[in-house]
């Protein structure tokens, strides 16, 4: 039974407030806290700032108390009739989900890979790093993040140290060339290259280590409304102009992985790049989905994508997060849970890709992306007969 619920202000990886959620119930205290994003999508449930988090909290806290935490998707039902609305716009998701995980946390007793009945031989997602980023997380590219995907690694540690590699060869590289700025809000490399002199690089450098390449292009910060502007690359694109940049540089570069090439509202320019690239490159849509079931429900009906990023914050408890996975699952989708570039120390991202079992899990590379990482490393050590998952395509 939830005997107590307290609230702290604490802070994440960017130095701004967060909050986190402790709950007290017969066997133990659990916590949980959420992470923040830099270029959210407007889809997104809303998050609220810390102050009005709290007062929230104290309102609705006594709610909670004497209920079993057992009943995790009923305290996420509760929450949602607090709130009353369609995005947590009230409570704030970083309340409601702070709550929800907390509350996941204490009926598995900290176990939250356990939501699903686990089961003999369990795969591990694969990690996608963020080698060097731009856009909204600054740096001096139009893309937001350039990502490597260690598929030959043969455990969690072992991918770990490929993307940790690749990304301090790359931070000597652009030293020498003096085309280094410094690290972003993700500790990616920031560089006075442009994004496809940036591509060139990480192809070289890529070449001795089995990666695919990937990017974030994050493309509504690069919408106006009507063009793509590229500042950088000095191009102003439309939408089918844009469509058939995408595709050359996926072409040329022999991408892989391709979120938001497209602005969060270009369902159709989606549905026609996955078309072209769909059956050998992930297209996932972020800000275009914002982990939201009707939006994933029209992605599906259209095929605009064929892959989906998962960020339990974008919809507010993990139940409706739950749900998400298992539409997308069912349609054959491909899910990628992801962390945000505002990240907490918090790890349980790590334990819901294993739930999800998700083929591929997204992070950063070093900082407090680290213990998401890391879990990843123990859980390997901790449940027995384990693999690696294989890439979807
Ligand atoms: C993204 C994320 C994480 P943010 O766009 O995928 O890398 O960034 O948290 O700023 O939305
Ligand atoms: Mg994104």
């Amino acid at each position: 039974m939830i005997r107590n619920l307290k609230i702290f202000s604490i802070f994440n990886s960017k130095g701004t407030p967060a909050i986190m959620v402790k709950i007290q119930t017969d066997n133990g205290s659990y916590s949980a806290s959420i992470p923040s994003g830099t270029s959210k999508g407007k889809h997104e449930a809303k998050e609220l700032p810390v102050e009005r988090v709290l007062k929230n909290f104290s309102k609705i806290r006594p709610r909670f108390v004497g209920k079993d935490e057992r009943d995790w998707r009923g305290i996420d039902s509760l929450l949602k009739e607090l709130d009353g609305t369609e995005n947590f716009s009230k409570l704030g998701e970083n309340l409601s989900l702070s709550i929800s995980i907390a509350c996941a946390r204490a009926a598995f007793e900290n176990e939250i890979w356990k939501i699903h009945k686990p089961r003999m031989g369990m795969e591990f997602p694969i990690p996608i790093g963020n080698v060097i980023g731009g856009g909204k997380h600054l740096g001096g590219t139009d893309w937001q993040e350039f990502l490597v995907i260690p598929y030959g690694a043969k455990s969690p540690g072992e991918a770990v140290e490929i993307m940790v590699s690749i990304w301090a060869s790359l931070g000597e590289e652009l030293r020498k060339k003096k085309m280094l700025i410094g690290k972003n809000v993700e500790n990616a490399w920031m560089t006075k290259l442009d994004d496809l002199k940036t591509l060139d690089l990480l192809s070289d450098v890529s070449e001795d280590w089995k990666v695919k390449l990937g990017i974030d292009f994050a493309s509504s910060s690069l919408w106006d409304g009507k063009r793509y502007v590229y500042k950088k690359l000095g191009k102003s694109l439309t939408p089918s102009q844009q469509v058939d940049f995408i595709t050359e540089v996926a072409e040329k570069y022999r991408l892989y992985y391709l979120e938001d090439p497209i602005q969060e509202d270009g369902f159709r320019q989606f549905m026609i790049l996955n078309h072209i690239l769909g059956k050998d490159c992930i297209i996932a849509g972020d800000d275009l989905y914002c982990t939201n079931p009707e939006r994933l429900r029209k992605g599906i009906k259209n095929k605009a994508t064929n892959g989906i990023i998962i960020k339990p914050n974008q919809i507010g408890t993990l139940s409706l997060a739950d749900e998400v996975v298992r539409i997308a699952k069912e349609r054959g989708m491909i899910i990628i849970p992801s962390h945000r570039s505002g990240e907490t120390e918090d790890d349980w991202l790590a334990d819901l890709s294993l739930a999800w079992d998700a083929p591929l899990i997204k992070s950063g590379i070093t900082g407090s992306d680290m213990t998401k990482l890391n879990r990843l490393i123990e859980l390997w050590e901790d449940i027995p007969e384990v693999k690696m998952a294989k890439l979807p395509l």
